[in-house]
């Protein structure tokens, strides 16, 4: 049993106790109360999901396991000569809640080079999609295609697990499938955009070092991409990602079903799309505008514009932050020290101090600052990857970590499967006592 598996086990044994007290003994004390607004409106705000992962505060961010982005990206080991974490320590964090020494990183590289071979069907399967099909939709069904290798959905068959070894099952295929995602990733790249020219990975390299390489890009193209990993990677259990994952994982769908269907509510533009239809939303503001460099009150016209013709303004606004997104002022900072004289990150920096305020006259959207999708596609906008469909990938495979973490956790702990309870229209107005 590797390290990382036998601490976790040591973790589930220590925190299962607390699970079983809480229901047992104060199973039927009350979280919250639940209005007929949230009941219509996407169940917004009900606290009825659990998870240690992460955590988000509307007005501070995202915290992983109790840490900041800031005490993150400071405290995880870096690779010699880099600047941002390996993403391997920072998936021994999600699972573990302990910040890992450099050893525990190298296991977890070691783990994920024995696992990251690629079968070659699911190339096949690429190759035999029109070339124009989204790569979103390319990398679910890659995901979805690789369901035959599950360890859980074999054992269960085999009436190999009970309810205290699922998570063991669900680990393995969690770290298979963890393993390979950059690789795919960049094969439906490379294929896709760069002339059918796949570059094999470099086993020599960490997670976000090999996804460059096999994107073929230069440094520090590398750290962009354990920095934007990172960042993707958890944000809760209540968003459509995590949630769904989640959800279809209570139905004892092995990991490869529960992702590949995450990844399809993160395809959505009000979710992960919405970074391609950030870059999409300023290219057609820069065409509109030529070669000047627009100027604040064009931005604010062109906001306008995009409301008045009833659409959203891409990359602002959340279902529950009501601060500006520390994952976009992490990528910020990036931006400042590293491409601070791009046009394209001069444009989103005065669409910082624009929008929010048109949004604010606006008057619906509930936090008019800016989310993490507002600033991800200008990074990799400047380091050639401006293909733009294609960031949602990159959200995916970040995003990954966190739910895959999180689907190891509900089976350690025995999370029941999924199954709230709908009410009629009818109930409802009874309830509010018009009928
Ligand atoms: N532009 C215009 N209108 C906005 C808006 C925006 N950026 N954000 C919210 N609104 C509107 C909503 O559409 C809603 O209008 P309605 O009453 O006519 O339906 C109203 O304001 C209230 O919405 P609110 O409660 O503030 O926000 P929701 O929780 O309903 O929705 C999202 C949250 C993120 C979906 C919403 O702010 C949005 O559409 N933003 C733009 C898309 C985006 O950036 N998505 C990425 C979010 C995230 F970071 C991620 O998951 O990747």
């Amino acid at each position: 049993m590797s390290k990382l598996k036998e601490k976790l086990a040591k973790k589930i044994e220590e925190h299962r106790p607390r699970t079983t007290r809480l229901v047992k003994e104060y199973g039927d004390v009350k979280v919250c109360d639940v209005t007929i607004s949230q009941v219509i409106g996407g169940m917004r705000g009900i606290k009825c999901l659990v998870t240690d992962i992460s955590y988000l505060d509307p007005y501070e961010g995202i915290r992983f396991r109790g840490y900041t982005i800031p005490e993150v990206m400071e405290k995880l080991p870096k690779p010699a000569g880099c600047e941002m974490p390996y993403v391997e320590g920072h998936f021994y964090l999600l699972l573990t809640g302990e910040i890992p020494t450099e050893e525990e990183v190298q296991e977890v590289i070691e783990e994920f080079k024995k696992r990251k071979q690629v079968p070659q069907y699911v190339y096949d399967l690429l190759r035999s999609m029109p070339r124009d099909t989204h790569p979103m939709t390319m990398f679910s069904a890659a995901v979805l295609s690789m369901q035959r290798e599950s360890k859980f959905a074999k054992a269960y068959a085999e009436g190999k697990m009970n309810k205290f070894n699922y998570w063991e099952y669900m680990y393995e295929d969690v770290m298979d499938l963890l393993a390979k995602l950059p690789e795919i990733g960049a094969y439906i790249y490379r294929m896709k955009y760069k002339g059918d020219t796949p570059i094999p990975s470099n086993p020599d390299l960490d997670f976000g070092g090999d996804f460059a390489h096999m994107m073929g890009i230069d440094k520090p193209y590398d750290d962009v991409m354990r920095m934007y990993f990172i960042l993707h990677s958890d944000h809760e259990s209540g968003n459509v990602s995590a949630h769904t994952t989640h959800l279809v994982a209570s139905a004892l769908s092995d990991a490869y079903y529960s992702l590949s269907a995450g990844l399809n509510g993160l395809a959505g533009p009000l979710h992960g799309l919405a970074n391609q239809e950030v870059l999409k939303w300023i290219q057609d503001l820069r065409a509109k505008y030529g070669d000047k460099m627009p100027t604040k009150e064009d931005l604010e016209k062109f906001c306008w514009d995009t409301l008045n013709s009833g659409q959203v303004i891409p990359g602002y606004g959340h279902a529950v932050l009501r601060k500006t997104d520390p994952r976009y002022t992490a990528q910020r900072e990036f931006a400042l020290k590293h491409l601070p004289d791009d046009e394209l990150f001069q444009i989103v920096s005065m669409l910082y101090e624009v929008v929010p305020g048109v949004l604010e006259k606006h008057g619906k959207a509930k936090n008019p600052w800016p989310n993490v999708d507002a600033h991800s596609g200008v990074i990799q906008w400047y380091y050639g990857v401006r293909e733009y469909d294609f960031y949602t990938v990159l959200f995916g495979i970040g995003r990954a970590l966190g739910v895959l973490a999180n689907i190891t956790w509900d089976r350690a702990l025995g999370y029941p499967i999924e199954r709230p309870k709908s009410v009629t229209t009818d109930m409802l107005e009874e309830i509010a006592g018009i009928k």
